[in-house]
């Protein structure tokens, strides 16, 4: 991404001209930061340049250090509960990569050693419910589904009865995405969410957005955040064309934490967000 480094030539090589900071500004807005957050960023860096008496080095660490404070000072981890199945419903808008999602932390949770129970709780289209059980196949977790059209929260009340059953460590929920009833939606998240927790407590709520999508996922967090108690992010789709400044924006946003990066479309395709890695990438040439 190297957002920065242009700048920082300039931060080294003395003055910075008008047209050097209209440059960087469009450089931020391309990269998903949203007019709010770069006008930030500009204040402080021009801030940073007028009170320079010091070397480049230390306006770099000035500005990561004020990049940093941007970030979501909440934990990323999903904590684990010692004695009981650790419930994980997974939200988001249609075709951001919530099923290949749910594949990715099978196969993230499997190869910690844990067990896993998925539902299918997508019960819209008959392709989405196959879509979810040939991954279940391929990476050897159980995936309870439902009739299609049935009704999503009995789908996922079979399958917290069922991980608590096989004692399994993890359980995690698909959803559907149907945003043009953002109600009925909303309505229907909250349905799953309170007829599971009859049994046992949801512990994260995973909003999934496309990183592709810019300006629009930093609505979409918004949205989902109001309506549903999101513990944390996916951010998908990395590998593409995002510019990824939409993981700044987003948590500078929201406060939302960003726990993992999808990176393809492959079970494996999933990394925890390192925070200091991501801002060395936005900054390093
Ligand atoms: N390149 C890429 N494609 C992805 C990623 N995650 C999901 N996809 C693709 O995005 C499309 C929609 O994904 P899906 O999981 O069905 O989205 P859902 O509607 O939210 O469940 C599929 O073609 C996926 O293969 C990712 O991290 N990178
Ligand atoms: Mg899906």
């Amino acid at each position: 991404m190297a957002l920065f480094s242009k700048i920082f030539a300039k931060f080294r090589g003395g003055a910075i001209a008008p047209a050097d900071w209209e440059e960087f500004e469009s450089l931020l807005i391309e990269a998903d930061l949203g007019a709010h957050l770069t006008g930030e960023i500009i204040e402080i860096s021009k801030e940073l340049a007028r009170g320079r008496s010091s070397e480049s080095g230390d306006i770099e660490g000035a500005l990561l250090h004020a990049l940093r404070e941007k970030l979501s000072p909440a934990s990323r981890s999903i904590p684990r509960a010692d004695e009981r199945t650790t419930s994980i419903m997974i939200v988001g808008v249609n075709g951001t990569g919530k099923t290949t999602s749910v594949a990715k932390l099978m196969q993230y949770f499997k190869s910690q050693g844990a067990s896993v129970v998925v539902a299918a709780a997508d019960t819209f289209r008959a392709a989405a419910i196959d879509q979810i059980q040939t991954w279940g196949d391929r990476i050897g977790v159980p995936v309870i589904v439902g009739k299609t059209e049935g009704d999503p929260a009995s789908v996922a009340f079979d399958g917290i009865k069922r991980a608590i059953g096989d004692h399994a460590d993890i359980f995690i929920i698909d959803t559907a995405g149907r945003l043009h009833t953002k109600s009925g939606l909303m309505d229907e998240l909250g349905k799953i969410r309170r007829v599971v927790e009859k049994v046992s407590p949801i512990d994260e709520v995973l909003l999934v957005v496309d990183a592709t999508t810019g300006q629009n996922g930093i609505a979409q967090a918004k949205l989902f955040a109001e309506s549903v108690a999101v513990t944390g992010l996916i951010l998908t789709k990395m590998d593409g064309s995002a510019k990824g400044g939409v993981a700044l924006a987003i948590e500078a946003t929201t406060g939302i934490p960003v726990k993992f990066i999808g990176s393809g479309e492959g079970a494996g395709d999933l990394q925890l967000f390192e925070p200091e890695l991501y801002l060395k990438g936005l900054i390093s040439e």
